[in-house]
C-alpha cells in the first residue's frame, strides 16, 4: 500500500487510515443478479447489474492483497417471514413475492441458493457476512458491533442497487459517523438514470453523504 492514503475522488480527496478502513460488498446476491430471483420478479432488468461483478472481482482481489477486511451483506428473511414487515412483503404488485418459489428457491429467503452471493464474489472464509432484512446494513444486524470492534471507521462502499440498499447504507453510516466513499463502477441500478443521480447525491453538497471514485483510482491507493 502506497503511504499516500488518499484517494482521488469527488468531492474532494478522500483520506483515510489503513489500518480503519473496510471493504464493504452490498447484496451482490443471485436473487439480484440473475433471472428468475427477487429483482427481476419487481420487474427488472438483471443484465445492467451485472456490469459491476468484474470491476468488483478486481476490487475484492485488490483489497483482500493489502489486508483490508471485507464485509459482505445479503438481504433476506427467515423462512417463517416472521422479520419480514408485512408492508415490505404487500409492496407493489410483483410477479413473485418475498418467500414465492423461484427459480433459484424461495425468494429472498435465507439458506435458499437464489439468497446467497454470487459465485464471482463467493465470500473467503474468513469474512464476515451480515444477513439484513431492510434495506440499510445497520438495521436489525451486527454491522455497527463488528465495524466497533474491528476499530473500522471508514468503508469502501460497493454492491447494489445504488439507489436502494447502497444508499440506504451510506445515510445510515453517514449518521453513524463513518466516511464512506461508494466506488462508482462497483455499485449498479436497473436504472441507468438513478445510477447517475444516486452517485451525484452522494458526493453534492460537499460530500453530504460521503464521497464518489471509480475503481482505478481506489486500486491506485491500495495497490
Ligand atoms: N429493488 C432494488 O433496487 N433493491 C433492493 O430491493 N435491494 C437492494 O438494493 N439490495
Amino acid at each position: 500500500m502506497t503511504a499516500a492514503h488518499h484517494i482521488s475522488a469527488q468531492p474532494s480527496d478522500f483520506r483515510f487510515d489503513p489500518g480503519t478502513l473496510a471493504l464493504l460488498v452490498i447484496d451482490m446476491q443471485r436473487d439480484f443478479l440473475l433471472p428468475g430471483g427477487f429483482g427481476e420478479s419487481l420487474g427488472n432488468d438483471v443484465a445492467l447489474l451485472r456490469t459491476v461483478i468484474e470491476p468488483l472481482a478486481a476490487l475484492l482481489d485488490t483489497a483482500r492483497a493489502a489486508g483490508i477486511p471485507v464485509i459482505h451483506t445479503r438481504e433476506g428473511h427467515l423462512p417463517d417471514l416472521s422479520d419480514c414487515p408485512p408492508a415490505k412483503l404487500l409492496r407493489g404488485s410483483p410477479s413473485q413475492r418475498i418467500g414465492d418459489p423461484g427459480r433459484f428457491g424461495r425468494i429472498l429467503i435465507r439458506g435458499e441458493y437464489g439468497h446467497d452471493i454470487i459465485d464471482e464474489l463467493a465470500p473467503r472464509a474468513d469474512e464476515v457476512v451480515i444477513d439484513k432484512p431492510g434495506k440499510g446494513a445497520f438495521f436489525a444486524t451486527e454491522l455497527a458491533e463488528v465495524l466497533a470492534d474491528n476499530r473500522i471507521r471508514t468503508l469502501l462502499v460497493t454492491g447494489v442497487t445504488t439507489e436502494v440498499c447502497v444508499h440506504t447504507t451510506v445515510r445510515e453510516a453517514n449518521d453513524r459517523g463513518f466516511d464512506c466513499l461508494v466506488v462508482s463502477d462497483c455499485v449498479g441500478s436497473y436504472f441507468p438514470e438513478f445510477q447517475r443521480v444516486g452517485l451525484a447525491m452522494i458526493a453534492a453538497q460537499g460530500g453530504i453523504f460521503g464521497w464518489v471514485a471509480d475503481s482505478a483510482a481506489v486500486r491506485a491507493a491500495l495497490d
